[in-house]
């Protein structure tokens, strides 16, 4: 068990700037109730042996003093409250409580849907297009509005979430229809998604790869097939990557000559699932 890794009791390696201290904690966690269950364990079997029936013995059934249980109790309490004190509520904090400055970092909206995740990158504007529930339709599945200035530039994908390594990245989440909840077990995350309500979620990455996304959240029969891929590219292959996205968008908005959502439906290459481009 190596918690600098992150390769922490069986856990897929740590691909966020938070991690490792979460496996760090676990494994704190996990010392010491293993600790406590191996002292319990070994009082237990000496009393066993200790006061066990002999031959000719009587029991004698007298109290060691009234509260004298009490006390190894008592220290077990106070120990786990300090683990919870110290740790726990201040590493909640850190990533829960203090979200990094947004203009720092690269903003996404996730639009959860029974069974896909659908990201709308803002664009070069930092400004996210006009989002309509009334123009959600088979191929425009987060209802963004063509006519919005905003949404000129904005990048919309399924399932596949592109960000760069070593900026953060704040996820603005809801939800089309049921409770979705996103989860990187790399990034040892995860946050419900609300219809109705916008939720948020940031993280770090700091090692290039491809991670899974799953749904965290029970959400209907499909829930085990929602599974989406987020890569963690360096800056420069994340901007040309970006580039592209544009290119596919505008081109296709030139061919068919309208302002309309310019829907670009194509198999990414590998084992990408399909991408839209609005
Ligand atoms: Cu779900």
């Amino acid at each position: 068990m190596n918690a600098e890794n992150g390769y922490t009791i069986g856990l897929p390696p740590v691909a966020s700037s938070y991690g490792s201290d979460i496996d760090a904690l676990m494994l704190l966690m996990h010392v010491v109730m293993v600790a406590i269950f191996v002292i319990w364990g070994v009082y237990f079997v000496y009393c066993l042996v200790k006061y066990r029936a002999k031959d000719g013995e009587r029991g004698v059934y007298h109290q060691a003093g009234e509260n004298a249980s009490f006390i190894p109790d008592g220290i077990i309490l106070v120990f786990e409250i300090w683990l919870i004190l110290a740790f726990g509520i201040p590493m909640w904090v850190s990533i829960k409580q203090q979200t990094p400055p947004p203009e720092e970092s690269l903003e996404i909206v996730l639009v959860a849907e029974q069974f896909a995740w659908n990201f709308q990158y803002p664009g070069a504007d930092r400004k996210f297009g006009r989002r309509d529930v009334k123009l959600v339709s088979a191929s425009n599945a987060i209802g963004l509005d063509a006519t919005d200035p905003a949404a000129k530039d904005d990048v919309v994908t399924v399932n596949n979430l592109h960000v760069p390594m070593n900026k953060p990245v704040i996820l603005r989440m809801t939800s089309k229809d049921v409770i979705h909840d996103f989860q990187v077990t790399n990034f040892r995350n995860k946050q419900d998604i609300l219809p109705g309500q916008m939720t948020m979620l940031w993280f770090e990455p700091t090692v290039p790869g491809k991670y899974e996304i799953a749904c965290a959240q029970l959400c209907g029969l499909g829930h085990t097939k929602m599974i989406g891929n987020v890569f963690v590219d360096s800056q420069q292959d994340w901007d040309k990557w970006f580039q592209e996205e544009l290119e596919y968008k505008t081109a296709d908005a030139g061919t068919t000559g309208s302002d309309e959502a310019a829907v670009v439906s194509r198999q990414g290459s590998g084992d990408e699932k399909q991408e839209t481009v609005l």
